[in-house]
C-alpha cells in the first residue's frame, strides 16, 4: 500500500506540473483528494490493514494528501499569476499612438471684433458695462432725447412687449442707466445685442450688435471725440488709417457726425471693398445733447461729453472680408472654424 501511495504522489505531482488550465486543476483535485478520489478510497480501505501497518500507512497517506494539497495550491497560484500576466500584456497602452482628435472650438468673428474693440477702449481708460436687452421705453428712448412722437419709436421699427417695454434698439439705454448711478467723470463702452424690425438681407438683420461709448467730464468737446476715434481707427485698421467726419443727425448728440476710415484695402485709391469711394463708413458719433445730460441729472453747464456707436457686424464683415452678414448667424461651423 505504501508503494501505491508513492505512485499516486509521483503521478499527482507530474500531472499537476503539467496542468495549465484551471479546469484541469479542478479535475485533478477531484481525482486525487475528492470524496471519491484515489486517496480517500485508500484511507477507506485501511480497515483491512494489520494494527502495526495502520498508523504507518495512515501517516504516509496524510503526508501524501498534504503534499498533493500543497502542490494543488502551488499550481493554482501559478495559473493565477499566468492569467494576470496574460491580462496585463493585453492591456498594454502604447503611449506613442496618436490620440483621438477632438475638435476645438474657435471664437466667433463677432466675439473677436468685440474683444478687440474692448481691448482698445479699455487701454484708453474706458470701462465696460452691460444692461438688459428687454428694456423700458424710458431708457431706450425718452432718456436719449427721443420723445413719444419720434419716428424711431414706431412699431414698424421696434419690437414691443407692451406700451413701455421693448427689445432695446440700441445699447445707449445702458449708458442712460449708467449715468443714473455714476457721477462724472465717466468713460465707458457698452457692447451688446440690439433688435430692430428689419428684413434679413446681406447687410441687415433684426438682431445685431453694437458697441457704444460715452465719456462725460469737464471741457469735453468735438476735438476729444476726433482724437479718441482716430486713435481707435488706427489701432483697429492699421496706423496708416485716415478718418473723415460727415455731418449727420442723431437725437441724442449735437453736433452729430458719421465717421469714415480710408479704405484699408486700397489705401484710398478706390476699389471693390470701398465701392470706388476710397472711404468706408464705420461709426456714428457726436457731442452728447444737453437734454440727455439733464435727464440723467448732470448739469450741462458744468459737464459735457461725447458718444459714439459702432456696428459690430459691420466691422466683422470688413475686417474678415465677409460679403454676407447672414453667414455670421447661420452657425455653419465650416465657416466659423476659419476664424480664431
Ligand atoms: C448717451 C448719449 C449718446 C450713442 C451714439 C451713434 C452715434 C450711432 C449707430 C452706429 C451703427 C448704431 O449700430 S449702429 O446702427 N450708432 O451712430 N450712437 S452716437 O450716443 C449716445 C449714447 C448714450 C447717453
Amino acid at each position: 500500500m505504501k508503494e501505491k501511495l508513492d505512485e499516486i504522489l509521483g503521478r499527482a505531482i507530474r500531472e499537476l506540473d503539467q496542468a495549465d488550465q484551471p479546469q484541469r486543476l479542478e479535475e485533478l483535485r477531484v481525482a486525487y483528494t475528492g470524496k471519491k478520489g484515489e486517496l480517500t478510497s485508500i484511507l477507506r480501505g485501511m480497515g483491512s490493514l494489520s494494527p502495526e501497518e495502520r498508523p504507518v500507512i495512515g501517516a504516509r497517506a496524510n503526508e501524501v494528501r498534504a503534499k498533493i494539497e500543497a502542490k494543488l495550491a502551488e499550481a493554482a497560484a501559478r495559473m493565477k499569476k499566468k492569467e494576470e500576466e496574460r491580462r496585463l500584456a493585453g492591456e498594454t497602452i502604447d503611449v506613442t499612438v496618436p490620440g483621438t482628435p477632438c475638435r476645438i472650438g474657435s471664437r466667433h468673428p463677432l466675439t473677436l471684433v468685440r474683444r478687440e474693440i474692448e481691448d482698445i477702449f479699455t487701454s484708453m481708460g474706458f470701462s465696460v458695462a452691460e444692461g438688459p436687452e428687454v428694456e423700458f421705453g424710458y431708457y431706450n428712448f425718452d432718456a436719449l432725447n427721443t420723445p413719444a412722437n419720434h419716428p424711431a419709436r414706431d412699431v414698424q421699427d421696434t419690437f414691443y412687449f407692451s406700451d413701455n417695454m421693448l427689445l432695446r434698439t440700441q445699447t445707449s439705454s445702458v449708458q442712460a442707466r449708467f449715468m443714473e448711478n455714476h457721477k462724472p467723470p465717466l468713460r465707458m463702452i457698452c457692447p451688446g445685442a440690439v433688435y430692430r424690425s428689419d428684413d434679413v438681407d446681406a447687410t441687415h438683420s433684426p438682431f445685431f450688435h453694437q458697441i457704444e461709448g460715452l465719456i462725460v467730464d469737464r471741457n469735453i468737446g468735438l476735438s476729444d471725440l476726433k482724437g479718441a476715434l482716430t486713435q481707435f481707427s488706427q489701432m483697429f485698421f492699421g496706423p496708416e488709417t485716415r478718418v473723415r467726419f460727415r455731418p449727420h443727425h442723431f437725437p441724442f448728440t449735437e453736433p452729430s457726425a458719421e465717421m469714415d476710415v480710408s479704405c484699408f484695402a486700397c489705401g484710398g485709391a478706390g476699389c471693390r471693398l470701398c465701392k470706388g469711394e476710397g472711404w468706408i463708413e464705420i461709426l456714428g458719433a457726436g457731442v452728447v445733447h444737453p437734454n440727455v445730460l439733464r435727464m440723467a441729472g448732470i448739469d450741462p453747464e458744468i459737464y459735457s461729453g461725447y458718444a459714439f456707436g459702432i456696428g459690430q457686424e459691420r466691422l466683422a464683415l470688413l475686417k474678415y472680408k465677409i460679403d454676407d452678414m447672414r453667414l455670421l448667424f447661420e452657425n455653419d461651423t465650416r465657416f466659423l472654424h476659419q476664424f480664431y
